[in-house]
């Protein structure tokens, strides 16, 4: 299982102080008290949105603070409440009190809401304070501070993108480039030996999540190789990259390399090999021979599948592939 979490630290506005006033006209001596109220502070609520999908930004940004309620002022003006504060956080989060351990909220759908940390209530102006035998208060009350609350955000991921393709292919070198996930390369084949999850962060705001599994030979649903068993982490992703080395070092054909794959795909569950695809032709750097490129591309053109070459080596197509991804699985939030 996968888990994504980041602590953060919410802080709810603090109320408006209480103001000490009194009325001062032309001609009405001993005017009585006019301090108005501080305005409540603003609350902290969380709220999911499909638009999010990993707790990655809380984890650049932990801490949140509500705006505060304004003082109040003479002639009885109360200060106005501060703004809430609404922070989007993914469906599928549950939320802890990081002190005590205690379980405060579970969003399993889109647009609910919870109040985390509750705005100071704005202190009483001196003009709450006159009574008919107490006529000149000068009582009045500082604002409230606002409820603060340490959080801990906890996501289980699921990946949105997968990688699939034949052992070596370059999949885990290709989330290690585009994500955090570190999960061992080399130059043999069925080095990785379970799922990696990785988060690929499009801009300030949007990140998504990519799936690196095991890779597949020709009769996996067989129980070849590593056998297909790890295809299920990727059938509820919305996009798959369909990774092909291009190099020679492959000794295969390009062309029958994906088709193969594709087989297998299929033979596990129909649905997968037709999600959309994006066919990547790998290891650009070392590609001798333009023509396996060409024939791999002419294959995607057949089946309308949208075409990207890269070297995780040099760099090359990762940042366009990158964002195709990204473009594929945010289409919710453009
Ligand atoms: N020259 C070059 N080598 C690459 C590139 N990408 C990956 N490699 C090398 O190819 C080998 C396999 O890469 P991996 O990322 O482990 O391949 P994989 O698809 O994850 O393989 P499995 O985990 O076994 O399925 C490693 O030696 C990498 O260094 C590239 O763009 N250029
Ligand atoms: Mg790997």
């Amino acid at each position: 299982m996968f888990i994504d979490e980041a602590r953060i630290f919410v802080k709810a506005g603090d109320g408006g102080n209480g103001c000490l006033a009194f009325r001062r006209e032309k001609y009405v001596p001993r005017g009585g008290p006019s301090g108005g109220d501080g305005g409540r502070g603003g609350d902290v609520i969380l709220v999911s949105s499909e638009h999010q999908n990993t707790l990655l930004r809380f984890r650049f940004n932990p801490e949140h603070k509500a705006q505060r309620g304004r003082h109040g002022e003479g002639s009885n003006r109360t200060g106005r409440d501060g703004e809430p504060l609404e922070l989007e956080v993914p469906v599928g989060t549950v939320v802890y009190d990081e002190i005590t351990g205690e379980r405060l909220c579970d969003f399993t759908e889109s647009g609910q809401r919870f109040l985390v940390a509750h705005g100071g209530r704005g202190g009483r102006g001196n003009a709450r304070f006159a009574t008919s035998t107490h006529q000149a208060p000068t009582e009045h009350e500082p604002g409230q501070s606002g409820e603060e609350r340490r959080l801990r955000l906890e996501l289980k991921l699921l990946a949105d993108v997968g990688l699939v393709g034949f052992p070596n292919a370059g999949k885990s070198t290709l989330i290690s480039r585009i994500s955090a996930a570190r999960p061992k390369i080399a130059d043999y084949p069925f080095t990785t030996l379970e799922p990696h999850l990785g988060v690929v962060q499009l801009d300030d705001f949007r990140s998504y999540v990519v799936a690196d599994i095991p890779g597949l030979i020709e009769g996996a649903h067989l129980g070849h190789g590593l056998g297909v068993q790890f295809l299920r982490h990727i059938e509820r992703t919305r996009l798959l990259a369909h990774l092909v080395d291009v190099s020679e070092s492959s000794g295969r054909d390009p062309v029958h390399d994906f088709e193969t794959i594709m087989q297998e795909l299929a033979s596990f569950n129909r649905d997968l090999a037709g999600k959309p695809m994006l066919v990547v032709a790998t290891k650009m750097d070392v590609a001798q021979n333009p023509g396996r490129v060409e024939s791999l591309r002419e294959l995607a053109r057949d089946r309308g599948l949208p075409f990207f070459s890269i070297s995780s080596a040099t760099g090359q197509g990762i940042e366009e592939l990158r964002y195709a991804m990204g473009e594929r699985v945010l289409a919710v939030n453009p």
